[in-house]
């Protein structure tokens, strides 16, 4: 029970470390301070069970710009829509080398503790973040590489490298994101980046892995989307001079492949400032003037290829309408003009030996140019990552180095129209929510065990049964994709469709139009397929899916690509691809394999992770949809996480940090204790009249079952020792 005397005391140690949080001061008691910001880790909540308080919790938070909370070592994170004044230098120092309990949460204090957990086990690390589109996912990986930058030793030599990994952020977003729907600055691609730590612990080197770029993208946009933020900013930002020689005009308006969305400009970003800062960036990265000249070139002659004409002769025969664009495709990849306008409007086919040359038809050109310039954008984002690569590349081999990875991939999402690409990005995800279940149930099982405390199993939901619906060799959609795409004979998206619903009918997260009964839904299209995602239900439409799967390009146009004298284009189109008749792997097994690759990464390190919430999707600040909040609490497991938290014990900390804290308090252990930690715990703990239901000690730690006892104990601390009590900071 609190006294009279200790309230007044308690409310001014929180006014005081608001105060140093930058938070707004809080006059009442701290019990009302507790009602009206809610608890810092949602393990201290009372009624843990509860989803309603749980999101209380959240909400109380929210409205008071607290968009951090734990639970346990898990960073829950609410994106605000609006800049916070929490990310300064001297809030970088506030979290250096502090413990998570001591300290209000931040994606600085998960930085910091992943940092420290690097250095003092030599075990490599990794943060994943996770959540759906707009949550907040790509802000939270730029701060916490700022946060190394600037708080971590710089190694003399390699003092630029904390310069280029930052800079290799607007630039991979300037060719990677673009606006969607969901968000302005949404990720296209996959990332997954390591950064490298000699044993000083200064960054060292850096490497990027990029997942499958959207590159549809390039020549198709959604109402209201836009294409990669690069052709936006070049035409706002370059000046006069360069827009003349890459025979551009500056209205993006008059480019087919920036017109679809009907979204030329955004009013959330500048491209004109953002085109200087990649500009920028890009020397600063290693790029020399003339990389950066060609990497322009290709650029504008993706635009030109979107404005590229066709007609139809009389007996059928395509033919090219728009000369001049040919002119300056020719002249800006470096390639022969009228190769290429043969390129674009023919096939080559080897036929007994023999090549024959046979003209495409209308639609097949459309496809063939809309196919080259996907191909020629997506080689040269890959050839971006190998060239920030080279630059962040370990230079010294440094001993005793250790690495922490970051994953910032695109988030789940749900359009009006999906297709294969949300059919892969949500896959991703899918894996990843995997990887979170198999890795926060195994590492809290793991800590009872080794710990020695008995462990209450908790239900949650498996999304293992989906990724094996979709990845599973021979049964499952990927290998379904596969064999249509490779049947010879006469196969389509719709001949797909009916080999899954021949193999998979019937599996409780797969649904067609198809009833069992032989009837048909209505609702559902015959182009269709659902997913019962872990996240939510997906439509799929799969007009498309074959194609974009095969992910081919005509022979002849690769031939005249390989013969560019534009060095980017000659370094992603090779004359071995030209020769070798092989089929490469399809893309979705190309993408399965990789993030098979990534998952075997991701096990091999310690994680920790980062989970991002929506607020709204109207993506403004202040604004708590409660709805969206809490279907994005259940699809990413955050309650059946806080049970298994509690599954026993809502608090526990090594018994040398729980005695020194707590020292005070027993006249045997203060000032200091001599004998073994685990006894002196216990001394402690008696002397404090812990019943023995509210506590165990395991091996190293003390488990404390109830954040009452924790409370309590805290009260007496503060009681005794204001100057040390800071049970305030646990209620931030
Ligand atoms: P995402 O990475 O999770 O979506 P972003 O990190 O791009 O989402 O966040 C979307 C937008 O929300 C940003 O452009 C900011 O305007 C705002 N935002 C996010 N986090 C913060 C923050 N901590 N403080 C202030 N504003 C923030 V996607 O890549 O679409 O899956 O695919
Ligand atoms: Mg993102």
């Amino acid at each position: 029970p609190l006294t009279g005397q200790m309230r007044p005391l308690r409310a001014s140690r929180i006014q005081e470390k608001q105060k140093s949080c930058g938070m707004r001061l809080v006059m009442e008691s701290a019990l009302t301070a507790r009602d009206r910001v809610g608890v810092q880790d949602f393990v201290l909540l009372e009624n843990y069970n509860s989803e309603a308080a749980f999101i209380e919790n959240l909400r109380r938070r929210f409205r008071e710009n607290l968009i951090y909370t734990y639970i346990g070592s898990v960073l829950v994170s609410v994106n605000p829509y609006k800049e916070l004044e929490i990310y300064s230098k001297p809030q970088m120092e506030r979290y250096r080398g502090v413990s998570f309990y001591e300290i209000s949460p931040h994606i600085y204090a998960v930085s910091d503790n992943t940092y420290r957990a690097m250095r003092t086990e030599r075990k490599d690390q990794c943060i994943l973040i996770s959540g759906e589109s707009g949550a907040g996912k790509t802000e939270a990986s730029k701060k916490i590489l700022l946060y190394y930058a600037v708080t971590c030793p710089t190694n003399d030599h390699m003092a630029a490298l904390g310069d280029r990994l930052l800079q290799s952020n607007p630039v991979l977003e300037a060719f990677g994101n673009a606006k969607t729907l969901r968000n302005d600055n949404s990720s296209r691609f996959g990332k997954y980046m390591d950064v490298q730590f000699d044993f000083r612990g200064a960054p060292v080197g850096g490497h990027i892995l990029n997942y499958l770029l959207e590159k549809s993208r390039v020549v198709h946009q959604n109402h209201g989307e836009r294409n990669f933020h690069i052709f936006y900013q070049l035409l706002d930002g370059g000046e006069d001079d360069l827009l003349i020689t890459l025979d551009l005009e500056r209205n993006p308006q008059k480019y087919q492949y920036l017109v679809k969305g009907n979204c030329p400009r955004l009013s959330s970003v500048s491209d004109k400032n953002n085109w200087k800062v990649v500009m920028k960036a890009l020397p600063v990265i290693g790029f020399t003037e003339e990389e950066v000249q060609k990497l322009l070139n290709i650029i504008a002659s993706v635009l030109h290829l979107g404005n590229t004409q066709f007609g139809e002769g009389e007996e059928g025969e395509t033919y090219i309408t728009t000369e001049t664009q040919i002119h300056h495709l020719s002249k800006l990849m470096g390639v022969d003009g009228s190769a290429l306008g043969e390129a674009l409007t023919h096939k080559k086919l080897t036929a007994k030996g023999e090549e024959m040359i046979s003209p495409l038809s209308f639609e097949q050109a459309l496809s063939a140019r809309d196919a080259l310039a996907k191909a020629v954008y997506g080689r040269t984002f890959t050839w971006l990552v190998e060239k920030i690569n080279q630059s962040l590349a370990l230079k010294v081999h440094s001993k005793g180095s250790s690495v922490i990875g970051l994953l910032d991939i695109y988030g789940f999402e749900v359009l009006q129209h999906n297709s294969f690409e949300q059919f892969c990005i949500n896959y991703c995800n899918e894996k990843l929510q995997q990887l979170f279940i198999e890795l926060t149930l195994r590492s809290e099982q793991e800590e009872y065990e080794t710990e020695g405390i008995a462990w209450e199993t908790v239900q949650y939901f498996d999304n293992k049964i989906i990724c094996d619906l979709i990845e599973e060799k021979h049964k499952g959609i990927i290998s379904i994709l596969d064999e249509e795409c490779l049947r010879p004979g006469e196969t389509c998206d719709v001949s797909f469709l009916e080999k899954l619903e021949d193999a998979l009918g019937g599996h409780p997260h797969f649904v067609t139009h198809k009833l069992a009964n032989g009837k048909t839904r209505r609702v559902m299209s015959r182009e269709e397929f659902r997913l019962l995602h872990y996240a939510g239900e997906v439509n799929y439409n799969v007009n498309g899916f074959l194609d974009k799967n095969n992910d081919s390009l005509n022979r002849n146009l690769k031939e005249v690509m390989c013969q560019s004298d534009n060095q980017i284009l000659q370094h992603c189109f090779r004359r071995e691809e030209v020769i070798d008749q092989k089929r490469p792997e399809m893309a979705a097994t190309q993408f399965k394999n990789s993030l098979m690759k990534l998952m075997e990464i991701l096990m091999s390190k310690e994680p920790s992770y980062v989970r991002c919430i929506k607020p709204n999707d109207a993506k403004q600040p202040g604004r708590f949809d409660e709805v969206l909040v809490r279907h994005q609490v259940k699809y990413l497991g955050l309650m059946e996480n806080l049970r298994v938290r509690r599954a026993g014990f809502a608090y526990r900390r090594r018994f040398e940090a729980f005695l020194q804290r707590y020292k005070p308090l027993c006249p045997e252990t203060w000032p200091n204790w001599h004998g073994r930690l685990s006894d002196g715990v216990s001394t402690l703990v008696s002397h404090l009249g812990y019943k023995p239901e509210e506590y165990k000690l395991g091996r190293s730690k003390i488990f404390i079952r109830f954040p009452k006892t924790l409370f309590t104990t805290e009260d007496a601390l503060e009681a005794k020792k204001p100057e040390i009590g800071c049970l305030g900071v646990l209620y931030m």
